[in-house]
């Protein structure tokens, strides 16, 4: 069974792009491949997260992904830091990377702009610690939204590079695309991300969202609700591309072309598809953190298979590199 491998920050509340671009996909195919899923915490320390904060965070998104329809019988979900060898395989990548090609990531760009205060080298070489989380495991595939593409082509030229030093070692890890890559916040502006306050929260309730909604733009030459609008330029008809079928989105776009539908209307029709998605997962996250033993468990489980299988790829990277003998 081939091997998928990906990873989602604890840096917030999981959001819907998070959803449609990671989530859905990753229970998709743990039906199809041998799938790890993992809570990159390290990673999240760039942020300088407050330690109880981090540690909340970890639980939460592994309730997100979990509620969302992740199956702990199926795939192999785990805490980064609970697997030490991410650590250590990354050094030993940091080693084979080139500054000239990390100075080429973009996300460093952005991640640096949002934190002037902290632009910290752990910023800088998150890619490399990214491309040991996959490898460790020989991933064949990695399931990632638009931003993680170029860090995905900068993993797979360190494979290469390693591969040609020291010999065939690690599988070259293909990109999964996701069908929602880069879903926009509510601002319509950038993309939606847990730490630029634009999300609509995979846990919110329904009044939240809607409350949400109402504040969010839409076509800005609909003024008036007597407006002609059209729904091609409306960042809330693009979310109707995921949540609503095809028959009210019909129905929607003649509305708002014609004016006889409102925009606080449709965002009425949105927050109740929306709450088709969200309610059980919801449900579901309640029930996951009304029993925290079990949620320890399931982490405990998924740290022990994971590290068995990151202690098998280190034992042959060490001797591969001389850290040890062959
Ligand atoms: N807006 C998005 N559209 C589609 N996919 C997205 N992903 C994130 N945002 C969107 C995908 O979700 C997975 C997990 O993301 P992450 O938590 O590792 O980090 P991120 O991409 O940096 O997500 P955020 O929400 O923007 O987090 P912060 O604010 O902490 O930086 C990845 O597969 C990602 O592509």
């Amino acid at each position: 069974m081939a091997r998928i491998m990906s990873g989602v920050q604890p840096t917030g509340n999981l959001h819907i792009g998070n959803y449609l671009g990671a989530l859905v996909n990753w229970v998709r195919m743990q039906q199809q491949f041998d799938a790890f899923y993992c809570i990159v915490d390290l990673h999240a320390l760039t942020q300088r997260p407050e330690p109880l904060a981090l540690q909340r965070a970890v639980r939460e998104v592994a309730i997100g992904v979990l509620a969302s329809g992740v199956d702990p019988e199926r795939a192999t979900l785990f805490v980064q830091s609970h697997v030490p060898q991410h650590s250590e395989l990354g050094w030993i990548l940091t080693c084979m990377t080139q500054l000239g090609d990390l100075n080429r990531m973009t996300q460093f760009k952005d991640k640096s702009a949002a934190q002037p205060e902290n632009i910290n080298a752990g910023l800088f070489t998150y890619p490399i610690l990214q491309t040991a989380d996959i490898v460790l495991y020989r991933a064949d595939r990695v399931p990632v939204g638009e931003d993680q593409e170029q860090h995905l082509e900068l993993a797979r030229e360190t494979v290469r590079r390693f591969n040609g030093i020291y010999g065939e070692t690690f599988p070259e890890p293909q990109v999964v695309r996701s069908e929602a890559p880069r879903v926009m916040g509510l601002d319509g502006e950038t993309k939606m991300s847990k730490s630029r306050n634009n999300e609509i929260g995979l846990f919110e309730t329904a009044d939240e969202t809607m409350a949400k909604l109402r504040a969010a733009k839409t076509d800005p030459a609909r003024l008036r609700k007597s407006d002609k609008g059209t729904p091609e330029v409306c960042n809330i008809f693009k979310y109707h591309g995921f949540f609503t079928g095809q028959a009210q989105r019909d129905e929607i776009a003649a509305g708002c072309r014609s004016a006889t539908l409102g925009c606080v209307d449709c965002k009425k029709m949105l927050a109740a598809n929306l709450e088709q998605v969200k309610g059980p997962i919801r449900e579901r996250g309640a029930a996951l953190r009304a029993d925290p033993a079990r949620l320890d468990e399931i982490l405990a489980a998924g740290a022990a298979k994971a590290r068995a299988e990151a202690e098998k790829t280190m034992a042959l990277v060490r001797s591969r590199i001389g850290l040890r003998a062959p």
